[in-house]
Formats: C-alpha cells, sequence, structure tokens
C-alpha cells in the first residue's frame, strides 16, 4: 500500500536517508559530562546560526520552552503570552504545574502578534498585590492564526519594551526558519531582540527528535540545569543531534518548496463551495480551512471522508481543519488532495 498523504503536521516528517547515514556514523559521548562531540557541533552551530553565544539541545519544543521559562522566572513570577500561543494552549499547563509561573494571557492579533500596548498595559506595576512580571514569550511562526510570520521590526519594537521593563523576552521559534524564508530575513535577524529562542528540528528540517534552546552563557547553564530538574539530561544523544545537523545544514534552504505548495494548496480549495481558506495566500507552510455556516457535515467528518483516500488532516475544532505541508508532501500529492475535496462537496 503507498503512503498516506499525512498533512496532519510537519512533525509527521520522517529523517532523511543523509540523516540516518549520519545517524548510524554519529561521534557520541555521554552529554551529561558534556561529552558528546556531536551535541557539543549541533549546538555550537545552533548558536552561531542564531546569533546567540551558546545553545542547549533538548528532546522537545516543548521542553525547550519549558526550560527557558524556567531559567528567567522563579515561581510566582509571571509571564505574558498570547491566548493562542502554543506554550499556553498545548503545553499541558507545564509552567505552572512545574515552574510555579503565572500566565498572563493578551490576546494575539490575527497576525499573531501581541499588541505592543497589550504587552505595555500587561506589565505590573511594583506592588505587593502583584506577580512580577518577567518575561514576554512570542512564537514565530505563529501557529494557531495560520503559520503567520512575525517581522523583524515588530520583534525590535516588542525587545524595546522588554528592556525598557527589565523584562525577558523569549520566541517560541519552533518555526523560525519557516518565517525566515517566508520573510527573507535570516533568522538571527529575526531572534536579535530576544533573550532566548527555542527552535525545532523535528518539524519541517525533518530531524527524527529534538529542538535547541539558545542564548547568552549565562542563561544556558540556568537552562541546562532546568533541562537537568525535568529529566531531559540524555546520554549518547549525538545519534539524534547528527541528524539535527544534516537538518541545519541541507533542509532550510528548501522550506520555500512547501511554502509554495501550501500556495497552490490554497489556490485550488479557494473556490469550492462551503469551504474558506482562512489565510489566502498562506504566509507559510500552514494552510487552515474553515467550513463556512451552512456546511452540512463536521470538520471531523470532512477528515474522516479523507482518511479513506488515504489524505490526513488535523480537525483543530468541529468548523476547522488544519493542512502542514513539509519535505514528503509532493506535488501530485496536492492535486490529489483538491481532487478529494472537489469529490466531498460533490456528494455531499
Ligand atoms: N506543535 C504541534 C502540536 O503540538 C500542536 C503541531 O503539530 O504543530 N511551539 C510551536 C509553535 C509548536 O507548533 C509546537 C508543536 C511546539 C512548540 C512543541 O514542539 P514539540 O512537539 O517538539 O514539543
Amino acid at each position: 500500500m503507498s503512503e498516506p498523504v499525512d498533512l496532519r503536521s510537519d512533525t509527521v516528517t520522517q529523517p532523511t536517508q543523509e540523516m540516518r547515514k549520519a545517524m548510524a556514523e554519529a561521534k557520541v559521548g555521554d552529554d551529561v559530562y558534556g561529552e558528546d562531540p556531536t551535541i557539543n557541533q549541533l549546538e555550537a552551530l545552533s548558536a552561531e546560526m542564531l546569533g546567540k553565544e551558546a545553545g542547549l539541545f533538548v528532546p522537545s519544543g516543548t521542553m525547550g520552552n519549558l526550560a527557558a521559562v524556567l531559567a528567567h522566572c522563579g515561581r510566582g513570577d509571571e509571564v505574558i503570552l498570547g491566548h493562542l500561543s502554543h506554550s499556553f494552549l498545548y503545553e499541558a499547563g507545564g509552567i505552572s504545574a512545574l515552574g510555579g509561573v503565572h500566565p498572563r494571557t493578551i490576546q494575539n492579533q490575527d497576525d499573531g502578534t501581541l499588541s505592543l500596548e497589550d504587552i505595555e498595559g500587561a506589565i505590573r506595576p511594583d506592588n505587593p498585590h502583584f506577580p512580577i512580571s518577567r518575561l514576554v514569550i512570542l512564537e514565530n511562526t505563529h501557529n494557531r492564526t495560520g503559520g503567520s510570520t512575525l517581522s523583524r521590526e515588530y520583534t525590535r519594537n516588542v525587545g524595546e519594551i522588554t528592556k525598557r521593563s527589565n523584562l525577558a523576552l523569549h520566541i517560541d521559534g519552533a518555526r523560525i526558519f519557516n518565517a525566515a524564508a517566508a520573510l527573507g530575513v535570516p533568522a538571527r535577524e529575526l531572534v536579535e531582540p530576544a533573550d532566548s529562542i527555542t527552535f525545532c528540528l523535528s518539524k519541517a528540517l525533518c530531524a527524527p527528535v529534538g529542538s535547541v534552546l539558545c542564548g547568552s552563557e549565562e542563561f544556558i547553564q540556568k537552562a541546562r540545569r532546568a533541562r537537568k530538574q525535568l529529566g531531559g539530561g540524555m546520554r549518547q544523544a549525538g545519534v539524534l543531534a547528527a541528524a539535527g545537523i544534516v537538518a541545519l545544514e541541507n533542509m532550510i534552504q528548501r522550506l520555500g518548496e512547501d511554502h509554495q505548495r501550501a500556495k497552490k494548496l490554497a489556490e485550488g480549495l479557494r473556490g469550492l463551495a462551503g469551504f474558506v481558506v482562512e489565510k489566502d495566500p498562506p504566509p507559510s507552510n500552514m494552510v487552515y480551512l474553515a467550513l463556512g455556516a451552512g456546511f452540512p457535515i463536521t470538520a471531523y467528518e470532512v477528515a474522516d471522508r479523507l482518511r479513506e483516500k488515504s489524505i490526513l488532516v488535523g480537525s483543530v475544532s468541529e468548523r476547522r481543519i488544519r493542512m502542514v505541508l513539509h519535505y514528503w508532501i509532493r506535488d501530485e500529492d496536492i492535486e490529489f488532495t483538491i481532487t478529494c475535496y472537489q469529490n466531498i462537496i460533490k456528494n455531499l
């Protein structure tokens, strides 16, 4: 049987042949002793690419974000973040459960940003009634608003606020290289105002496991302790980091192809009665599709009908579908997906 067309996420990507070879041949050591040469190489390469002093290899984006919050904040401190941010919605409340950190959510705008006024307005005055505002988190690209990109200028403006107010700025850059490709701006410039950044190797870059948290030497030392507390101190994990190095060296320059395919998919779905492509053209590698008011079946049923044709999509809610483009999706898969959507409409 042929492979399904898996559009649920870019997290489903399999490692490439080149990654598998690099993994098999990786030189490894005990990373808790700091002795894994491949992890050390990945961390140094990541830090250099993002213009930060140091990097820390972590098993997941979730752990990268959590270790960052634990390194920036103490118990009872407050983090300002978007109500649609991944850290708030999809990380199992880790910052509160494990860090005793208070989330202060403010509205994400439709383009994934937090308004500068809202950020300033959320910073607490020094008063014993209040938690201490310590950190702002941005997300680039912003998943729930359709893979929106946050510009260099916007991020600089936020950085000016955080600096002025003595807060830290963390970027959840799970897909920062998608943002860089979409905007035509080097990733290091997009994260320049940030004190820390997490990016993922295991999404559109195809590595099987891992993210890297980057920041100053001092920050990374604290984050390394937090990673240990969270059980993320790994041993001969250079076999994983080896795939991450291939991801950084060879997989970034092709991300534009995924963005082109996202546009092609959106074009094909645009005219279909009952569906609305939410961000059209899509800003990066995601296509979100909303079902119009009178659409007679739910997003779950649409997903089931597509699954019968071996197409997998994410139903985010009853009325909303997400499709994510990645390395393993070819042009013919896009055409086939559009045809299957057309057939669903015909057979309603
Ligand atoms: N996102 C996943 C799901 O958790 C929703 C996906 O399929 O998109 N930040 C952002 C912006 C993310 O989208 C994700 C994963 C993470 C962090 C967490 O990364 P992992 O899955 O490695 O913990």
